[in-house]
């Protein structure tokens, strides 16, 4: 039986990616990388670390760990900055009615995402009332598609993988969610989460309705 649902942030809840592209930008233009949408599409639900060095290893550059630890950072200043912006206003379409229907049909909601700066998300979008639990990028030492991240949301919500369904714009998210053993839902095109149990183009299809239609024998 499903009794609670785990949530990615960027990507289903709100699209802090396009903030995230800015900012990522700035820091490449000042040290003079090449950057646009397409590589971009690859720090997808990826950790801060890890997506410095996906745009490094894009350019060849050679920087040290200490320089690109220093450089992340600076992005995140940037990033940072640009949350005190975000509103209530800035959910996905559907994904806070979604929200506002579990809280009503009484299922345990945790937060699965692999940011640091979650909780400023969550808070900017007056968002902390609808998860019991909020598992982030400071929860869990192993990222993406690790199951970490969900299995630390279904731990503290005392529930079992497969009493929990994910949700995820990632591919390495959907990875991570089957290799925990967890239902999922799969947000956006086939190429990139196909491989979820159910997948559609945005959350405004994403219902409680349509999900519940999908894994009938489970409701
Ligand atoms: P931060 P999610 C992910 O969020 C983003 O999709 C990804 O682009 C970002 O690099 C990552 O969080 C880390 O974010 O720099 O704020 O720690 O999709 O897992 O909610
Ligand atoms: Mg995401």
């Amino acid at each position: 039986m499903i009794k609670g649902f785990i949530f990615d942030l960027d990507g289903v809840i709100t699209d802090t990616a396009e903030l995230h592209f800015q900012a990522w930008k700035k820091l490449a233009d000042d040290m003079g990388w090449q950057f646009d949408r397409e590589v971009n599409e690859k720090l997808r639900g990826v950790s801060r670390m890890d997506s410095i060095n996906i745009i490094k290893d894009h350019n060849n550059a050679q920087v040290d760990e200490e320089k690109l630890v220093a450089l992340a950072t600076l992005k995140n200043d940037i990033y940072v900055d640009s949350l005190d912006h975000m509103t209530p206003n800035d959910y996905l379409p559907g994904a806070q009615e979604l929200l506002n229907l579990l809280r009503k049909e009484g299922f345990l909601v945790a937060l699965g995402s692999a940011s640091r700066n979650a909780i400023k998300v969550l808070k900017q979008l007056e968002a902390n009332k609808y998860f019991d639990v909020i598992g982030d990028g400071n929860s869990v030492s192993k990222s993406k598609p690790e199951p970490d991240i969900f299995l630390f949301g279904a731990k503290a919500l005392d529930l079992k993988p497969e009493e929990c369904i994910v949700y995820e714009d990632a591919e390495s998210g959907i990875d991570a969610a089957k290799a925990g053993g967890f239902h999922s839902v799969g947000i956006g095109p086939a190429e990139r989460v196909g491989h979820a149990d159910v997948r559609f183009d945005s959350m405004k299809e994403a219902t409680l309705f349509e999900v519940k239609s999908h894994f009938s024998e489970l409701f």
